[in-house]
């Protein structure tokens, strides 16, 4: 739930970054650290890994200028993915407002996708939201691995295992070379705080 700060004049939003191990979460995080220099707050904050895994969550804030007079605040978090992590992934995000969910595109993560959206929305259900009622982006990642010679699966194929029952915006990425991150980001952020000021009648 944001939280609205009436006497500073704040609103302050979580965004989640939530998807299978190694799919991408944190590399969406560093590019986006690395390229919106203007609206990062702070400095990008790791919490607990391991080599490039994520252990515990990475952390980011922003700032997004004002609405009605109030400064509006965002802080980007990712989950681990890795399976075992689910008790840190749940306490992550909790009080989450808008989530991106990042899936990866090679045929061999198929299942690993399918799984990690069950688990997203077991663990909304459990904070009593909903994954059909939550803002929420998709992003399909790591389309240049095709160019390396991986099979990766088509578009239509991740939309119909992920995105049939949903129907939410999705984005073709490839984090690692930024491609498609800023559009993601933005898409969440707009059905975020619309949904924010449904919520509180601005
Ligand atoms: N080729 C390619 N590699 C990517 C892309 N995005 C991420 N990677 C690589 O995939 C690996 C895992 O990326 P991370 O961002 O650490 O993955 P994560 O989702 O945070 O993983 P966990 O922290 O384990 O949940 C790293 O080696 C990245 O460089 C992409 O779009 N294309
Ligand atoms: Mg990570």
């Amino acid at each position: 739930m944001a939280i609205f700060n009436l006497k500073k004049r704040e609103i302050e939003c979580k965004i989640v970054y939530y998807g299978p191990g190694r799919c991408g979460k944190t590399t969406n995080l560093e590019y986006i650290f690395k390229t919106y220099k203007k609206q990062i707050t702070g400095e990008m904050v790791s919490v607990d890994t391991e080599g490039d895994r994520t252990l515990f969550f990475d952390f980011l804030p922003m700032g997004l200028g004002k609405i009605k007079g109030c400064d509006v605040r965002v802080q980007l978090y990712t989950v681990p993915g890795q399976v075992q992590y689910t008790s840190t992934r749940k306490l992550v995000l909790k009080g989450v407002d808008g989530v991106v969910f990042v899936s990866d595109s090679l045929e061999v993560r198929r299942e690993k996708n399918m799984i990690s959206l069950k688990d997203l929305q077991q663990n909304l259900k459990e904070y009593g939201s909903s994954i059909f009622k939550i803002p929420l982006v998709m992003q399909h990642n790591k389309r240049d691995l095709i160019k390396q010679g991986f099979p990766i699966m088509s578009i239509e194929q991740m939309e119909k295992d992920l995105n049939r029952q949903l129907k939410v915006p999705s984005f073709p990425a490839s984090a690692l070379n930024g491609e498609g991150v800023g559009e993601t980001l933005k898409e969440c952020l707009k059905l975020t705080l619309k949904s924010f000021k449904k919520e509180m009648n601005l």
